[in-house]
């Protein structure tokens, strides 16, 4: 299903890259819902092989040994009540699941609940699965043949068959959990590496979402696949899964890391979307960086924008969620200079919790990228024009764009020379203040504001070398 299953009012996603869930819990209700995010997506919840080579890297977390909700994040309890509160104020929660494989196929695993499998010959006890419940063993070398992309091991990952019945089951069961204690969706794991009949046929077996959590009876699961498509002329696409639910856009991460690097021109976004080649706006799930593509994993390379590239990073995440364009996704982040360091941890290995700081910035090696104003003053926007479209869009021809959404919101990018000129910004008359160099705080403006006259005139402002190379305003935030 395509929707998200969020209140009205809300929209995008964040990712609390491997939170745990008592932080996630208090985050939802000291933050998230007053910056109106409309869910969370989560680590992977079920248990996972501890791995010790590398010391407990991120992404160990992708290699289930058992369907037990106990990781490092926390256990069942600890999840229950996360799920519970974080509904309570309105913020769904999504979780990341992997239904295509198990642990790499080496040796002896232990996992995070304690449990232990038989990694080479197939064992895994707690579930439990025996080597009958994988495919044959081998590995994916064509990456254009449709069959070893399904059948072989993704990574040396242990690859089940979702076709067996006995799986289906097994899978079935532990979604049917979730849903039990009141998520609104699934992030589907390397989807690309399953067949769309067996995913279908394992979804449609799933329970309604859980009524006592504020969804609506008949209510279906979001679901937004992970499929790394670049061209319709690869062997599987997009349109393979796009009847199942949302589809990650990665098209959407490179183009977008691509032009505010300044290798493009801000004068061709008017046809951001599919006259970019992206897949149908109704299916697309956006982001401007994924926990993959953020450190050189997975696909997109030296184009994607990351926190380390702030400047840009804020004004490519700005245009994703100023533009119509798809259901969004932010990246929340752990500090990292190695592609395989796990999250910060305590000579136990055990997660430390993100420190909050007054100006609302985190501490602790955790990044927060939700928590920068210039980002969540933009989920506030979009929430602020939803439903409406893009409309007098301008241009200075090269590298300064504006735009209106309805007569809700206005925005304006430059990547090149100074903008200082009256412009229509399609909005009621008054005075707004720019989200990006400030906040409404008791009626003030700390950052810029804007007049707008009857006619819905207004005199921009947004110089060159200013922190952000974005101004936007919209009818929430009016002074
Ligand atoms: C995904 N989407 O389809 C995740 O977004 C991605 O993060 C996962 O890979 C991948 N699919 C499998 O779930 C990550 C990471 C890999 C890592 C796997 C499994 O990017 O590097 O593979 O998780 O932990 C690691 C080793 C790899 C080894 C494998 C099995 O890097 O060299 O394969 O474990 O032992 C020999
Ligand atoms: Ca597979």
């Amino acid at each position: 299903q395509w929707d998200p299953n969020m209140p009205e009012d809300r929209n995008t996603i964040v990712h609390l890259f491997e939170w745990k869930f008592s932080d996630v819990a208090a985050e939802c209700e000291r933050f998230l819902q007053h910056k109106g995010y409309g869910g969370v997506q989560l680590s992977p919840v079920n248990e996972n092989a501890i791995v010790t080579d590398p010391w407990r890297p991120w992404w160990e977390r992708y290699q289930p040994i058992s369907y037990i909700l106990q990781t490092r994040s926390g256990n069942e309890a600890e999840f229950a009540d996360m799920v519970a509160r974080c509904n309570a104020v309105g913020v769904r929660i999504y979780i990341d699941i992997i239904l295509n494989h198990m642990t790499g196929r080496g040796g002896i695993a232990t996992g995070t609940a304690g449990s232990w499998a038989d990694t080479y010959n197939r064992d895994y006890p707690s579930v439990p699965y025996t080597y009958l419940d994988f495919n044959p063993v081998c590995d994916i070398t064509d990456w254009n043949d449709p069959w070893q992309l399904r059948q072989c091991m993704l990574a040396n990952l242990n690859d089940l068959n979702q076709g067996n019945e006995y799986v289906r089951d097994r899978l079935v069961d532990f979604l049917n959990t979730l849903i039990h204690h009141g998520v609104a969706g699934f992030r589907v794991d390397a989807a690309k590496h399953m067949w769309p009949e067996d995913m279908r046929a394992i979804f449609n077996r799933v329970n309604d979402l859980n009524v006592n959590h504020g969804f609506a009876p008949n209510t279906r699961p979001f679901v937004y696949q992970e499929v790394i498509n670049f061209s319709d002329n690869e062997a599987v696409t997009w349109r393979d899964y796009s009847g199942l639910g949302r589809v990650t856009e990665f098209r959407h991460s490179s183009e977008i890391g691509r032009v505010f690097r300044g290798h493009d021109r801000l004068v061709w976004l008017d046809s951001w979307g599919t006259g970019w080649g992206f897949m149908d706006s109704n299916y697309a799930f956006v982001f401007v960086d994924n926990h993959d593509n953020q450190r050189g994993h997975g696909a997109g390379g030296d184009s994607i924008l990351t926190y380390k590239q702030s400047k840009q990073y804020k004004m490519a995440t700005a245009f994703m969620l100023a533009h119509p364009y798809g259901s969004t996704r932010i990246m929340s982040s752990f500090a990292f200079d190695d592609s395989e360091a796990g999250p910060p941890a305590d000579s136990n290995s055990n997660i430390i919790s993100p420190g909050i700081n007054a100006d609302d910035t985190c501490s602790n090696g955790w990044v927060c990228e939700h928590r920068w104003r210039q980002i969540y003053n933009m989920v506030g926007f979009r929430n602020a024009v939803k439903g409406t479209t893009i409309q007098n869009w301008w241009t200075n021809g090269d590298q300064q764009i504006a735009f209106c959404r309805g007569n809700r919101g206005f925005v304006a990018f430059t990547q090149g020379g100074s903008i200082s000129q009256t412009m229509q910004t399609c909005l009621p008359a008054g005075t707004y203040c720019d989200v990006i160099s400030g906040n409404l705080i008791n009626g003030d403006c700390t950052g810029k504001s804007v007049t707008v006259d009857s006619s819905g005139n207004g005199y921009i402002v947004l110089n060159q070398n200013e922190e952000d190379g974005v101004l936007a305003i919209h009818v929430g935030k009016q002074l």
